[in-house]
């Protein structure tokens, strides 16, 4: 027994955490691949890590000492599964057996309880950082018991990427919550991306400035309130030229946006737990949108606006496009923190929003300065009911709201498909709302189903006799 943990899966993703761990002191990492080849390459090409190679599960288990810890990182579903089987036959009670692949998290809970029955411990862990993250440093999220958390955390925080001299990892809460997390923090990607898909389109469109110089835009906004790794990587994008045609890469590249499901995973569990998650759902919608060519009628069969878009002064468009992106975006990571909030109370997580919003400043792919003011607002107010309610939102949001407006009201005008910044401002404007027409749908509902209603005025359930003489009865609560 000469390893302390062990990684089952060496494609990208489990070759690059092994290589992490390793490179770590007082570390010695087992490895198994189903396929032999990727087990012999990793140990060729890195010959400097030392690993433990193991060609059986058997061979893998007798690698490592007692407590044995392993990190699967496999296909997400059945392959998983496999693993996880052939883990449980080879391990023993108070082993700890860790799910590091894109899982849902409802599976998470499933497979946890399965191992926990036999004494093993079974953590369900987000990674996010894609290969690279994985390597040099991933936000991490796991979930898991409290007794694999002790011999886990040390292990993960000296992997983790570190943000502010804090290690991006945090024990997110019991079985799938933190796959539960990591699911919400690729909703809120899919958000951002889109958001900021939305802001390049209108600029280019708006302005006719070119991709590079667009490039130049998000560079300086990089160096603002927006700072973020995706901010910073949209400009590197829009610089690109293609080396075949010498046109922009971003004119070349098919307008159809792929999917891995986690977006839509995090809407259908929003759905699930009513939480309004307009701005991811949004996002989601229009990559399947932008991916059904045979639905997209660009032939000029619908019609659009007569006039095209025309912008008088292009700075101050720009300034405008940049508090529509912010305040779309607080709008999106409020959401997705409301989803937390939700799957927690759902499930019985005892999750630190805060701790979150920490976790994810360093190593995943959402990570932001502005994730400093989310973990600030929990620190200040930790059961914040809508975290755009904080005082730096609510005050960044009344910055931004007049050019918010302007935005949505001039991309629908000059026929600019904007779905993520309308539906957010939507969002703002119904939550401000004192009387939604709510009203009215509990009304229709009583006269189509008797399902009837409140009233402001004194306490009981109603219901209008509407076929009858249409007076109003008392009802019992039962819709
Ligand atoms: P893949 O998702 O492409 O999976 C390939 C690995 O799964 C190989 O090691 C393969 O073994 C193994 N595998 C399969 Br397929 N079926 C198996 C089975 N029945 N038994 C044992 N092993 C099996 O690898 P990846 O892109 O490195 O991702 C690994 C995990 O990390 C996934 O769950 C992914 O969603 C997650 N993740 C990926 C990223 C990313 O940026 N790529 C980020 C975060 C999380 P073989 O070599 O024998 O075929």
């Amino acid at each position: 027994a000469a390893a302390n943990i062990g990684v089952v899966g060496l494609a990208v993703m489990g070759s690059n955490l092994a290589r992490n761990l390793a490179s770590r002191e007082g570390n010695t990492v087992a490895v198994y691949n189903r396929s032999r080849t990727k087990t012999d390459e990793l140990i060729a090409e890195h010959p400097e890590a030392g690993f433990v190679p193991a060609f059986s599960y058997e061979e893998f288990a007798s690698s490592l000492s007692v407590p044995r810890t392993a990190v699967i990182m496999v296909k997400a579903g059945g392959p998983t599964d496999a693993v996880i089987d052939e883990l449980v036959r080879v391990f023993e009670p108070g082993d700890i057996i860790v799910d590091g692949g894109n899982a849902l998290f409802t599976d998470t809970i499933r497979r946890e309880k399965a191992v926990r029955d036999t004494g093993i411990n079974f953590v369900g862990m987000g990674v996010s950082g894609g290969e690279e993250g994985a390597l040099l440093g991933p936000s991490l999220m796991p979930g898991g018991s409290d007794e694999s958390w002790v011999t886990l955390g040390p292990i993960l925080r000296s992997i983790a990427a570190v943000a502010e001299g804090e290690p991006c990892v945090t024990h997110v809460g019991h079985d799938g919550a933190g796959h539960f997390v990591k699911m919400v923090h690729n909703g809120i990607e899919y958000a951002d991306m889109q958001l900021i898909a939305e802001a390049y389109d209108l600029i280019r469109r708006g302005t006719g400035k070119s991709p590079a110089e667009i490039a130049d835009v998000f560079a300086e906004w990089n160096r603002g309130e927006l700072e973020s790794y995706l901010i910073e990587i949209t400009a590197e994008v829009l610089r690109q030229v293609d080396a075949a045609t010498g046109t922009p890469l971003v004119d070349v590249i098919l307008d159809q946006a792929g999917a891995k499901g986690t977006g839509a995973w995090t809407v259908q569990t929003a759905l699930d737990l009513g939480v309004p998650v307009s701005g991811i759902a949004e996002a989601t919608f229009a990559r399947s949108l932008s991916s059904h060519p045979e639905q997209r009628i660009v032939s000029g069969v619908l019609p659009g606006p007569a006039e095209a878009l025309v912008v008088a002064d292009a700075d101050a468009f720009v300034e405008d496009v940049r508090l529509a992106l912010f305040a779309s975006k607080i709008v999106a990571y409020s959401q997705g923190f409301d989803e937390i909030r939700a799957g927690a109370a759902q499930y019985g997580w005892s999750i630190d929003l805060g701790a979150i919003s920490k976790i994810w400043r360093g190593g995943c792919i959402i990570r932001a300065q502005f994730l400093n003011r989310i973990a600030d607002s929990y620190a200040q107010t930790p059961d914040l009911a809508v975290l755009m309610t904080a005082p730096y939102f609510v005050e960044a949001l009344g910055r931004a709201q007049g050019a918010w407006r302007r935005i949505v009201s001039t991309a629908a005008d000059a026929g600019i498909p904007s779905p993520a910044f309308s539906s957010s401002l939507a969002y703002y404007d119904g939550l401000r709302a004192k009387r939604l027409p709510a009203a009215l749908i509990q009304g229709q509902r009583d006269f189509f189903g008797a399902h009837t209603y409140k009233r402001i005025d004194k306490p009981g359930t109603f219901h209008t006799l509407w076929s009858g003489d249409r007076t109003e009865i008392e009802a019992e609560d039962t819709h």
